[in-house]
Formats: structure tokens, C-alpha cells, sequence
């Protein structure tokens, strides 16, 4: 939807001009004034890179992200539960697909992010590479993981880049309802029996440093936190929209009854803010290194459904060409 009309022309002046002072003082200026970039405007080479980038792994992590819940769709206790559960990961297959689309416009075929992802060379979140190990996982997940998704994508609606902020306004609507079915589902487990309560709290404890991760490095550690706020890609540090999800969630584990599995944690009066203990960082470069407990079963998850769909893309290809022959033959008549 957003390809239409696109040049893709390798931009051979626009290369030239990458570097030209003035157009970069010029398109600063644009983004200053809170201007849209659209696909077509001059943008500098770094501001296409990192978009590309950034959205690329963001499609790909909608899609890996079906991973973890898919398994517990067939194994959800309820006709109500399988039907959310469902609707959820369907809509992050869609959110794929807008993600794609935005990262097409500035001239990267989806074929070719799909392709990195499937050779290892492109990052998807941290997240994904966990195990759901009991029902009350797929609560946790859309409690934690849907909630950390909305706190750090609801600044992405102010994206500089029009087509990736205009992605983000459904994605974010979307997002919210999972976050609150993944709470109700937890408010019903926390009200249950004890052991539906164990599990509940169980799955806290193995979600909750995880999620934090998922905004990112620490602030001194992003490499690219500082140019993408310069550009307005970004609105909010990394560590700042993780201070925000912990002050919003502490207050909701509380009301489920629940505790978090970090012994620092603490309110400060003074500033309002939840204290939290150190993360652990090791494990978090391990999984971006491909080392977490499910990144190869991900990927191979990944490969196998790509290798399976190969024949519903040539159909389509063929279908497509048929199409365009006949199309044309009309024409010519
Ligand atoms: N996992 O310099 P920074 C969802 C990488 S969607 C893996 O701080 P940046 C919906 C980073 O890419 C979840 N890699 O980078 C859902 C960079 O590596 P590179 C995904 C990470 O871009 C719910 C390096 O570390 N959301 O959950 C992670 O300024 C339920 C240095 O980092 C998005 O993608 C990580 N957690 O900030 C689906 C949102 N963190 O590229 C299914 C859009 C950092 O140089 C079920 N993305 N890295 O090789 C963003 O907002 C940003 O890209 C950040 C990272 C905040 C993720």
C-alpha cells in the first residue's frame, strides 16, 4: 500500500548529494519543524540505514514473536481463550506485514530483509527467544511483552518518518487490547487456586527481566539512541521507557497479588520512580548472539515455514504474471 508511485531509482544524485552540507542542514531543519519525511523527499544515507534497520527488525520480531504463542493455541483451555489467542497472533503476523511494507518504501525489497533473517544476519527482539513453558506464559506475554511493546512503540507514532508512524498508530491500538487480555488472563490465574496462582507467579518470574531487556541497552551503551533522537526517530531513551514500563507494571503485579523477582526493587518517594537491581546484561548479549534457550529452535521454526510456503509464492508469482500477459495482450488488441 505504501509502494505506489515509489521511485526506486538507485538515487544516483542523491548519493552524490549524501554528504552535502546543505541539504543535511536543510532536511535537520524539517525534522526540527516536526515535518514528515515521506518516501520520495532526499534523506540523508545514515537516516535510510537505520530506518531500514530498525524496521526491518521490528517486522521480523512481530513475526518470530508468533512463535512462542502459536504453540499454545491449540492447547487453550477455553473455546474464548483460543479464540483471543488466535485473533492475537494473527494480528502479529499483520503487524509484520505493515512493518515490511514501511521498510519496502525506502527501497529494500521484503524478500531481501526475509532473506538476512533467515541467513542469521538480521536481529529480531530478545524477547522471542524464551520458552513458554505453561498457560500462563501466554498471559505474562501479553501482560509484559505487549505491555513493554506499547510503552516503547506509542513514542514511534511521532516517528520523523511518515510510513513507519503511520504504521505504528494501528499497531499500537492493537497492541493495547493484547495487553489487556495478557492481564485479565493473569487477574483470573492470580484469583484462582493455588496453583493456579503459582503459575502465575511463576511466569512473572521467569518474564519479568526478560521484558525489561527488550528496550534495549543502557542508555551509555546504545550506539544509536543519540542520532536517532536527533533525528526524532526515536523519542524516548532506551532507559527512560524502561523506567516508565516498571513505574506502570510494579503497581499492576501488586493488585495481581504477585512479587517480582528482584529483591531491589523499591519505591523512592522522592522521585516516584520504582529502584530496580542490576540486569543482566551477559545474558542479554548471549541471546543477541544467537545463544538464547530458543534461537536456533526460532529460527529453524523460521526456516521450515519459509522453505514450506515456497510453492504458495510461485503460485502467486505465476498467478501474477498470467495476470499481467493477459493484461497486456488486451491492451494490444
Ligand atoms: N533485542 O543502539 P541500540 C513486540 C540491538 S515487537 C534484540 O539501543 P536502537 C510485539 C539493536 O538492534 C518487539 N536486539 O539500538 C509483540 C542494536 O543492534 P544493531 C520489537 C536489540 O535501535 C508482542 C544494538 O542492540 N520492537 O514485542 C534489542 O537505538 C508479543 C544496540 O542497541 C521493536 O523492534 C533487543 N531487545 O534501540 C509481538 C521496536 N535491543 O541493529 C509478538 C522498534 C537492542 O546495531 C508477541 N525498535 N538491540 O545490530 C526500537 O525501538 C529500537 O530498535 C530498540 C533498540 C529500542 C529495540
Amino acid at each position: 500500500m505504501y509502494t505506489q508511485g515509489l521511485d526506486q531509482r538507485a538515487p544516483e544524485g542523491a548519493a552524490k548529494a549524501a554528504d552535502d552540507a546543505a541539504a543535511l542542514v536543510a532536511f535537520q531543519a524539517r525534522i526540527d519543524a516536526e515535518e514528515k519525511i515521506e518516501p520520495n523527499d532526499w534523506m540523508p544515507q545514515g537516516y535510510r540505514r537505520t530506518l531500514v534497520r530498525q524496521i526491518s527488525q521490528h517486522a521480523h520480531s512481530e513475526i518470530v514473536g508468533m512463535l512462542p504463542e502459536g504453540n499454545w493455541i491449540t492447547r487453550a483451555p477455553s473455546l474464548r481463550r483460543k479464540m483471543i489467542l488466535l485473533a492475537k497472533v494473527q494480528d502479529e503476523g499483520g503487524h509484520g506485514l505493515y512493518l515490511y511494507s514501511a521498510a519496502e518504501t525506502l527501497g529494500v525489497p521484503r524478500a531481501e530483509m526475509v532473506e538476512q533473517l533467515l541467513a542469521g544476519k538480521a536481529k529480531y527482539s530478545s524477547i522471542f527467544n524464551y520458552p513458554t513453558l505453561t498457560w500462563a506464559d501466554i498471559g505474562a506475554i501479553g501482560w509484559l511483552v505487549d505491555g513493554a511493546a506499547i510503552m516503547n512503540q506509542v513514542p514511534l507514532c511521532r516517528c520523523s518518518y511518515g510510513p513507519y508512524a503511520r504504521a505504528m498508530i494501528r499497531i499500537c491500538r492493537e497492541e493495547s487490547f493484547h495487553q489487556r487480555q495478557g492481564y485479565e488472563l493473569m487477574l483470573k490465574l492470580a484469583q484462582g487456586t493455588s496453583g493456579q496462582k503459582r503459575m502465575a507467579q511463576d511466569a512473572l518470574n521467569r518474564w519479568w527481566w526478560p521484558s525489561l531487556m527488550m528496550f534495549g541497552p543502557s542508555d551509555k551503551e546504545s550506539i544509536h539512541s543519540s542520532q536517532n533522537m536527533a533525528w526524532k526517530i526515536k523519542r524516548v531513551s532506551n532507559d527512560d521507557l524502561r523506567q516508565k514500563f516498571i513505574d506502570v507494571t510494579v503497581p499492576q503485579g501488586h493488585f495481581l497479588g504477585l512479587t517480582f523477582p528482584d529483591p531491589e526493587l523499591r519505591l523512592d518517594e522522592a522521585s516516584g520512580h520504582w529502584l530496580h537491581g542490576p540486569i543482566d546484561w551477559t545474558e542479554f548479549n548471549r541471546i543477541l548472539a544467537g545463544d538464547g534457550p530458543c534461537n536456533r529452535e526460532r529460527m529453524a521454526a523460521r526456516r521450515k515455514a519459509h522453505a514450506d510456503g515456497a510453492w504458495v509464492r510461485e503460485a502467486a508469482a505465476a498467478h501474477a504474471a498470467k495476470r499481467a500477459n493477459r493484461q497486456r495482450a488486451k491492451a494490444a488488441e
